[in-house]
């Protein structure tokens, strides 16, 4: 029993200490939504992540939806098609692109219109290697459907 106690003791004093030397350091460029037509229920969000030390985005949250999730798009027998992923890799000190036609933040069940000059809140939820969870907060401005070239991220969306 004593030795249990101790060894938490322990183990609570090096949680205590590590944070400082773990913590992944996760920087993010170039946000932005992909703003919406009347009716349209979803839509991606794009940026770049970096961090600065081997990490995983779990998942994101924003005021807009409580559906949001991370995606993937990719080719499937000769078809694009997207899927929900459970996580990015962010390996360290590589730039992570989520861009129309690869990865990116999906916000589903949209009950207003994303304007292209408004702004989104996204919270990204992080892990880094130590299996730590962090938060990272995102403005992203919304920007008009055909603003970048590539792949549309039209309808059709199967939820
Ligand atoms: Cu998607």
């Amino acid at each position: 029993m004593k030795r249990t106690i101790v060894s938490s003791l322990f183990s609570l004093a090096a949680m205590l200490s590590l944070p400082t030397l773990a913590q992944a350091e996760v920087t993010v460029s170039d946000p932005w939504v992909r703003a919406t037509v009347p009716g349209q229920q979803a839509t991606g969000a794009f940026m770049v992540l970096q961090s600065t030390d081997n990490a995983q985005l779990l998942g994101a949250s924003s005021s807009l939806s409580k559906q949001v999730e991370v995606h993937e798009m990719a080719m499937e027998n000769d078809v694009m098609r997207m899927r929900q992923v459970e996580k990015i890799e962010l390996p360290a000190g590589k730039a992570v692109e989520l861009k129309p036609g690869g990865y990116h933040i999906m916000i589903l069940g949209l009950d207003k219109q994303v304007e292209t000059g408004s702004s989104v809140d996204i919270t990204l939820h992080i892990q880094n290697a130590a299996g730590q969870k962090e938060e990272v907060n995102v403005t992203a401005p919304v920007r008009a459907l055909n603003s970048k070239p590539g792949q549309a991220h039209k309808g059709g969306h199967g939820h």
